[in-house]
């Protein structure tokens, strides 16, 4: 089957069928749907600068009705702060494949608009696939971030194949290129499947997550919080970047967000002691997932990574088998900066993952196919945007029809083309 094809069967859906999934997904009600904006923080609704709905009270208001239906009352009512938040949380519905879809291809918008003119633009300018074709789209890659020796490796890729199809015509190598980008991420894994995070199923998953300041660590536990809780699960948080003035504040306000639990220490005390408190809460409530801020940036590169290594055994020692994920969040809009810090933190912690965030705000997305190939470690978690709601599993082939949207979408009219 044609590739464009197998992406359009699985990324884009009739308008009809679209339009029923979008409107599954927001809340019902009358005040929401004439409300100019939607904070998802906050929850609340906006008509013209004035809060015409609000989520929290709407689920008080629900919690009324469903006490009074069963004939409790809410008076004498003893609900810990914890059982309150844990019961708030609505399980949201599974994302199908056409909304993540969405959410890369709007993500990705500034890395295909770049890449996929120039494609369009060699493709119109070579008729015929010859060597400055292929020259010219090395050039391409690499100006995408997407790694020399990778580039090379898919260069290579590409000719074979060409011969191999016997492909004469510039416009149908577009989607070879689309197809190889996919097998060349996953290299030798046939299987070709989202890698999602490690869990522990015998008691709390604990996630470390590291990476330099400012690359979205705390943002992305903000994230994940709120994803995790929303399939249902106990989440907590370990504040464990002690270091950054403000740092404490800003992961609590990201679990008061999210209606997860956040275990902290005051500013400068021991990060290993957070985590081993964080440990303990985590046990003894059953929480299922563990998530461990920590510091970008210490007095200096050496401290760090000591603090980590530390951090990093005391989490080993409380439980067997864990940290499940060391995490390593990267900044994609830093490009080859960041395959650097990947050795750096590797040495002290043994990275499992990494997250890379930003996406949305480089026009060089290839720098996932660089870091996966380049560093051998799987891209776990991409940050797609500031929302909430911006951060999704790794899927490559989402990701490529990101890259090529325009051209999956038109798919069909070029059908007849491209058999002919
Ligand atoms: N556009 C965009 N911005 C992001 C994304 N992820 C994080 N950010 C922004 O990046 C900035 C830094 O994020 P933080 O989460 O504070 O970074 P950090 O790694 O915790 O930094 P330190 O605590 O200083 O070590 C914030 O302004 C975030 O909103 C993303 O996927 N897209
Ligand atoms: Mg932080």
């Amino acid at each position: 089957m044609s590739f464009f094809k197998k992406l359009k069967d699985r990324f884009v859906k009739g308008e009809e069928e679209q339009q029923e999934s979008t409107s599954q997904n927001e809340p019902k009600n009358e005040s929401l749907e004439e409300a100019d904006s939607f904070n998802p923080y906050t929850g609340e609704a906006y008509k013209g600068g004035e809060v015409v709905y609000s989520k929290a009270e709407e689920e008080e208001r629900l919690r009324k009705e469903s006490l009074e239906s069963e004939g409790k009352s809410l008076e004498g009512e003893t609900e810990t702060y914890e059982d309150k938040l844990d019961r708030l949380s609505v399980p949201a519905e599974p994302m199908d494949d056409v909304s993540v879809a969405s959410k890369f291809k709007k993500g990705l918008e500034k890395t295909r608009t770049s890449f996929s003119t120039k494609i369009n633009d060699l493709v119109a300018k070579y008729r015929t696939v010859d060597e400055d074709f292929f020259e010219e789209l090395e050039e391409i890659l690499i100006s995408a971030d997407v790694g020399v020796n990778t580039v090379m490796e898919m260069i290579d890729e590409l000719e074979m194949e060409v011969k191999r199809r016997n492909i004469k015509d510039t416009s149908q190598v577009k989607e070879v290129i689309s197809e190889k980008l996919v097998e060349i991420y996953y290299g030798n894994d046939e299987a070709e499947e989202v890698e999602g995070l490690n869990e522990n199923p015998d008691g709390p998953t604990v996630y470390l997550f590291v990476g330099v300041n400012g690359v979205g660590k705390t943002t992305t536990i903000g994230k994940l919080a709120h994803r995790l809780k929303s399939e249902g699960k106990k989440v907590t948080l370990a504040a464990g970047d002690t270091f950054r003035a403000g740092a404490i504040e800003q992961l609590d306000a990201w679990g008061e967000r999210a209606g997860v639990n956040v275990i902290k220490h005051s500013a400068g005390s021991d990060p290993a002691a957070v985590i081993y408190d964080g440990i303990q809460s985590a046990k003894s409530r059953n929480a299922d997932v563990l998530i461990c801020d920590t510091a970008g940036r210490l007095q200096n590169k050496v401290n760090l990574m000591n603090e980590l290594s530390k951090v990093k055994r005391v989490i080993e020692r409380e439980i067997p088998n864990a940290p499940h994920e060391v995490l390593l969040v990267l900044d994609a809009t830093t490009g080859q900066n960041a395959m650097s810090q990947a050795k750096t933190f590797s040495e002290a912690t043994d990275v499992s993952g990494i997250v890379l965030t930003k996406l949305d705000g480089t026009a060089k997305g290839g720098i996932v196919l660089a870091i996966r190939k380049e560093l051998s470690i799987p891209v776990k978690l991409v940050g797609l945007g500031e929302k909430v709601t911006d951060l999704e599993p790794f899927d490559a082939q989402a990701f490529v029809y990101g890259l090529f949207a325009d051209m999956v979408e038109e798919f069909d009219e070029e059908e007849g083309e491209n058999q002919a």
